[in-house]
């Protein structure tokens, strides 16, 4: 029997469109590099160099131990378990391999528990630098007298029915603790001036040749960032209340070039800002940090840090040092102060940063996350960008 011209077209077009929902249907859902919305370009995309300024590059000065006259007061830094032994050494490797091999500086580990000597051994295996191992005093990591333990369990049974990560690990709550207000006050970090934090686990991809503690130090710099996001608002309903509160006691630390802006926009997520009561949610992701601790030492800080442990967010909510760093930061400094390292490819799961650059390998340009699509919403650098730049 024969088929009509029209009627064959038409089931050939049928059966094309069957394979192509059948094709769309199957093909990974591709986490490539999105633009990072209407009129904005992700920077990342453009070929990247070294930052503008003075920069100092490696020397025989830089050599290990006391031939290295050219290092400043500055070390790599890590808050780690024992457990986490072999997280720590593959970034320590990265880290090396891309960086550290040319400067030596040394590299601080603190620790609730004394670190076993597996982890001394093997940490110290993977670089030429000094490695120096410190157990954090009690009174920096216990829970403070005034927060009461049944009111914390009752907290934290809501916070996670609203899906707060870790709300009820109170080692968690220690430890953000202890990064926000207390790492800098160790004694063995009495002389140290810069800090590079690293965590277990994350990814360096870029070779970086020039010495960062000393471009913070010459370019007058205090923080230095790569990943900028929005946080849970669930977490941290009180923060911006309290430090509104604070802000109202001491109106002199506000910086005259502050980033309040960007602290308190609503426009891009304004659910974040109504949920977390004025704050926009956004902060500098502290996994990484390279920063000057002078500004943690300032009093206007020590100030607001205290305000905030007395209010008990802590461990009542789950404050994490990254926004408290971050709302501080953005308040009581200058935020041209406040540096993007776009040139340090960095991956902390289940965000990059990663620059077109032919320093970089092991990176996709670009991306932002490889995890679910919908993290891409959690990217707040065009924000960052809006209101205060690309320094
Ligand atoms: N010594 C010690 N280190 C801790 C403790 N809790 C967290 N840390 C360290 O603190 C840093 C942050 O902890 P993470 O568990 O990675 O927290 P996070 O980055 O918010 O969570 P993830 O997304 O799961 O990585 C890491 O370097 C941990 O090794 C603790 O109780 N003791
Ligand atoms: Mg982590």
């Amino acid at each position: 029997m024969a088929v009509a011209r029209p009627v064959r077209a038409l089931a050939l077009a049928a059966i094309l469109l069957w394979f192509f929902f059948i094709w769309q249907l199957f093909t990974p859902s591709s986490p490539r590099p999105k633009p990072l919305g209407s009129l904005e370009r992700d920077p990342n995309l453009d070929p990247t160099g070294e930052p503008e300024g003075h920069l100092v590059y490696a020397s025989k000065d830089y050599a290990p131990g006391p031939a290295g006259t050219a290092r400043i007061n500055a070390t790599l830094l890590a808050l780690v378990r024992n457990e986490e032994l072999d997280g720590m050494l593959q970034a320590m490797r990265d880290l090396e391999r891309t960086w550290n091999h040319k400067f030596n500086y040394p590299w601080t580990f603190f620790n609730d528990v004394p670190f076993s000597d597996e982890f001394k051994k093997k940490t110290q295996a993977v670089t030429k630098a000094e490695c120096r191992y410190h157990v954090i005093p009690k009174e920096h990591w216990e829970v403070p007298s005034w927060i009461n333990n049944d009111l914390f369990k009752e907290s934290a049974k809501m916070l996670e029915e609203q899906k707060v990560q870790y709300a009820s690990m109170v080692s968690y709550h220690q430890m953000c603790r202890w990064n926000s207000g207390l790492f800098y006050k160790h004694p063995a970090l009495a002389d140290m001036q810069y800090y590079w934090r690293v965590e277990p686990k994350v990814h360096f991809f870029c070779d970086v040749d020039y010495d960062v503690f000393r471009y913070m130090q010459d370019n007058n710099k205090t923080y230095g960032f790569t990943i900028n996001l929005y946080d849970s608002p669930q977490s941290i309903p009180n923060l911006w209340p309290e430090t509104l509160k604070f802000l109202a006691e001491h109106p002199e630390y506000l910086h005259e070039r502050n980033a309040m802006n960007w602290l308190t926009d609503k426009d891009r997520r304004p659910e974040h800002n109504k949920k977390a009561n004025g704050y926009s949610t956004c902060h500098f992701w502290s996994n990484f940090e390279i920063a000057d601790m002078s500004f943690w030492r300032s009093k206007a800080y020590e100030d607001y840090f205290n305000h905030l442990d007395r209010a008990g967010g802590f461990f009542y909510e789950r404050w994490g040092d990254a926004p408290v760093h971050s709302i501080a930061l953005a308040l009581f400094e200058d935020s041209s102060r406040i540096h993007w390292f776009r040139d340090i490819g960095y991956q902390h799961i289940p965000f990059f940063n990663c620059p077109n650059s032919p320093k970089c390998k092991g990176c996709v340009t670009g991306r932002f996350t490889d995890g679910e699509a919908f993290l891409y919403k959690e990217d707040c650098r065009p924000n960052w960008f809006k209101y205060v730049g690309y320094g």
